[in-house]
């Protein structure tokens, strides 16, 4: 028999799929439609990670499952190209980040060809092409068209590393996102997106999807709704008014102080009534350097400098209360400002505690002493005039109510959630479509020129003045107007990594369509997305984004779905064999190609399937990689014991039943380790036998093919199985089968188990009483003893007794 040799037959296969174009997709009204989706990679030079194989044959073995069950299966890859460590190596090595990503792009796609993925490559997108990006501008004018993108003076998180700005989401803890550098703040114009105009339908709509639990959690999280009311407090020395968002109204009677954000407004519209106006100043400086992350921490001293000259009145209580600044209140949340209650929330305690300021509890039930006491259960409300005796939430209402009376307050929901920050002052991304005129403003450009493509430049660094390096290009930033034709300059900014990647699934239904994003007649039949899986690192940004902008083509008519994605799943991640996240720097880092050039493709897919629960991260192990090896090649030396025959063999007829069942249910379920266990166990068994059937081997072989689709196609063939393996159904299973029609009964003598009988099910007790009397090991176990009794608990235990 010819040796398991997976280079050489993997090869063979992925050629044989490719030239007959096995697995390209139609639109095809007349069968049902099925649409997995994995993310689509970075193409980094470091080539494919480990990690990524993990999803993408998860998702591989639902989508060819699917095929086998006559499904329409629409399963794709491509490239979110842009971005800036391409850009960053291009700068480095002088190389235009086009070629770079070229160059990536081709490895990383022999790397995924060498795995067997069955996506549709006539779909293969890319980011950076033209072609593709001339819609991503497209969908920037729809939202410019709409209001929806802006230019505003915002203080943005900066990275002075990579010289760029930053989305919230893309700073982590104080730091950038990408290279770990404190983010500082700095104004600048920029471009924005009005995300927050949907974030209560981008909250609500959670509910109608099959989601996991905590992705859902995590967008609520960062959409971030607050239900509460704003109140205005009078600040008469100075003649103004200061307004608050607040969580609580209820506990108005126990502000005893207001702290506005160090940039509010006041702060600078009135130095000359603030009488410590140095101190001030002297403080704001040091504020400046801070990032918001380092500002709200909860353990953090607290600081803080009083406005001096400058008072307000408690509505509620009419006292008089000192104004402070500090730097826990924040400029980017509700109104900048707050009235702080002490008894009642925790840094508002710390904050008085620190500066001697008084503390009135208004719940009854905490120890002022000790720290704030926040509970909104179980408290009543006390020293507060008209809500006295009420419970919190009653006092809520009360207190809006009473406010809107006086007209200085009322109800108002506030969201975490912040327009996003779409301008990048980089080389590498999708230029913004928009043109500068001095008469007409900001002018977007006509749709019929686009795509507006990225110049040829020769320095891909950003200016010293912090602008993309297109600003340095006349011959591209000069143009005309297209309202009025006067001379006028382009937008120099272009998009940041998530735009392209905010609507990509929708390209890879129709993507060659040069008329439109996709065909409505191909949206209506594919979308949505039926199963996205992706990393939990990708749960805030992109799933936040992507949603927003698909609602937003709803909105205008172009998708005929509200929402992308029907299911989000995640995976687990790939760890170094210590444990330790795989990185260059711990030398722990495993590299595909190897894994396949020493074992093969199909046993890389079946260990990362077999590795744990595909939730949870693990470690690598490269003595599993062997034992998979090892696995397939038992799976192929049962070749030799086929024999013709169109049906099951009788004595493995029950186990085939019951691992088609729980094999079809894993696979579906992200538990394809407890399917290739089973896998295991049947092959185990027919390795006992003398022979097994050609019917046995091809439902073997079938149920085995999802996770390793090379092996199985050869021994298909091998064996003459009929055509060829991918164009067969998928097994079925007989629930009744399943059940096994013999049991295994202990027969126990004066109560001690002598020996077990394997019987039929269904016997009554005379049939069982024969068999266990004809049983090999009855005669000496009576020997010169008399029965008393023989009772037969069915299907449990025969009990005999002796004397
Ligand atoms: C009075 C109060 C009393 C508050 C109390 C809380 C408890 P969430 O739930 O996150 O929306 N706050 C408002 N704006 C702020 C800002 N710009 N920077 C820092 N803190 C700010 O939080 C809303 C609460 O956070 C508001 O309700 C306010 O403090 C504070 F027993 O007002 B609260
Ligand atoms: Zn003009």
């Amino acid at each position: 028999m010819k040796m398991y040799n997976p280079n050489q037959l993997e090869k063979k296969w992925q050629d044989f799929w490719d030239a007959n174009e096995t697995y390209k997709t139609e639109l095809d009204p007349s069968k049902k439609k099925f649409y997995p989706l994995v993310e689509f990679p970075y193409p980094s030079g470091e080539g494919l990670h480990v990690g990524h194989p993990r999803p993408y044959t998860m998702l591989d073995i639902v989508a060819r499952k699917r095929r086998y069950e006559g499904e329409n299966v629409l399963f794709n890859m491509g490239w979110d190209a842009f971005g800036l460590p391409t850009e960053n190596y291009a700068i480095k090595n002088k190389i235009h980040p086009a070629t770079v990503t070229e160059k990536n792009i081709a490895n990383f796609k022999k790397q995924l060809k060498s795995l067997g993925f069955s996506f549709d490559w006539s779909r293969e997108i890319n980011t950076t092409d033209p072609k593709y990006y001339k819609w991503t501008q497209w969908i920037f004018l729809q939202l410019f068209k709409k209001g929806l993108a802006y230019k505003a003076e915002m203080p943005i998180n900066w990275c002075p590393s990579c010289k760029v700005g930053l989305a919230n989401e893309e700073v982590v803890q104080g730091s950038c996102e990408r290279c770990g550098t404190p983010v500082v703040h700095k104004v600048r114009s920029q471009w924005m997106l009005k995300i927050t105009e949907y974030a209560e339908r981008l909250l609500n709509d959670l509910d109608d999807l099959d989601y996991i639990e905590p992705v859902k959690i995590q967008q609520r999280n960062w959409i971030g709704k607050s239900v509460g009311a704003q109140i205005e407090f009078q600040l008469p020395r100075i003649n103004e008014k200061l307004t608050v968002f607040t969580t609580r109204p209820d506990t108005l009677f126990g502000a005893t102080y207001m702290v506005v954000a160090p940039e509010h407004p006041i702060v600078k519209n009135y130095k000359d009534q603030i009488k410590n106006y140095d101190d001030v100043e002297a403080y704001l400086e040091e504020v400046e350097k801070k990032s918001d992350f380092e500002r709200t921490e909860l353990v953090k001293d607290k600081t803080g400098v009083p406005l001096e000259g400058i008072y307000a009145i408690n509505p509620a209580t009419e006292e008089e209360i000192p104004v402070w600044i500090s730097d826990y209140v924040l400029m980017t949340y509700g109104t900048g400002a707050i009235m702080s209650v002490p008894g009642h929330d925790q840094r508002d305690w710390e904050f008085a505690k620190e500066f001697n300021l008084p503390i009135v509890p208004v719940i009854e039930g905490g120890n002022i002493d000790e720290g704030a006491y926040t509970d909104t259960e179980e408290g009543v409300v006390i020293n507060s005039g008209f809500i006295n005796g009420m419970s919190v939430a009653d006092a809520k209402a009360k207190m809006i109510q009473w406010l809107e009376e006086k007209g200085i307050g009322f109800e108002k929901v506030n969201y975490k959630l912040r327009d996003w920050v779409f301008s990048r002052q980089r080389y590498w991304g999708e230029p913004i479509p928009i043109v500068h005129c001095d008469d007409c403003g900001a002018v977007p450009l006509d749709e019929k020129d686009l795509p507006l493509e990225l110049p040829k430049v020769e320095n891909y660094e950003t200016t010293d003045d912090g602008q993309s390096p297109l600003a340095n290009l006349s011959e591209w930033t000069d143009t005309t107007c297209p309202k009025c034709g006067k001379p006028a300059k382009r937008e120099t900014d272009t998009m940041p990594q998530w735009a392209g990647s905010s609507w990509y699934f929708l390209r890879y239904i129709d993507p060659h369509n040069d008329e439109a994003l996709a065909s409505k007649e191909a949206l209506d039949y594919f979308m949505p997305v039926d199963w996205y899986n992706g990393g939990m690192e990708h749960t805030t940004l992109h799933l936040l984004y992507s949603r927003f902008w698909h609602k937003f083509l709803y909105d205008i008519g172009v998708v005929p779905t509200k929402e992308p994605y029907q299911k989000r799943t995640s995976h687990g991640m790939i760890l170094g064999e210590n444990g330790a996240k795989m990185s260059k720097s711990r030398g722990n880092v495993i590299n595909p190609d190897d894994i396949v050039r020493d074992y093969g493709g199909d046993t890389l897919r079946t260990y990362e399937m077999f590795i744990g629960d595909f939730e949870k991260s693990v470690p690598w192990s490269d003595s599993s990689v062997r034992g998979c090896r090892r696995f397939l090649e038992r799976v192929w030396n049962l070749s030799e014991k086929v024999v013709e025959g169109d049906e099951y063999s009788k004595d493995l007829e029950t186990l085939i039943h019951q691992t088609i069942k729980k094999v079809s249910y894993d696979y579906e379920n992200l538990k394809a380790n407890t399917g290739i266990a089973q896998l295991m166990t049947l092959q185990n068994e027919m390795s006992h036998r003398d022979q097994i059937t050609k019917e046995d081997f091809r439902t073997y072989l079938m149920l085995l093919n999802p996770v390793a689709p090379h092996i199985t196609e050869e021994l298909w063939e091998m064996n003459e199985l009929g055509g060829y393996l991918h164009e067969q159904t998928w097994p079925t299973y007989d629930e009744a089968k399943t059940i096994e029609d013999t049991i295994e009964v202990p027969v126990q003598f004066n109560g001690k188990v002598r020996f077990k009988v394997v019987i039929p099910r269904g016997l009554d007790q005379e049939e069982v009483k024969k068999l266990v009397h004809e049983d090999e090991n009855f005669a000496h176990n009576v020997e010169n003893k008399n029965i008393v009794k023989e009772i037969y608990v069915p299907e449990k235990i025969y009990n005999i007794v002796v004397k």
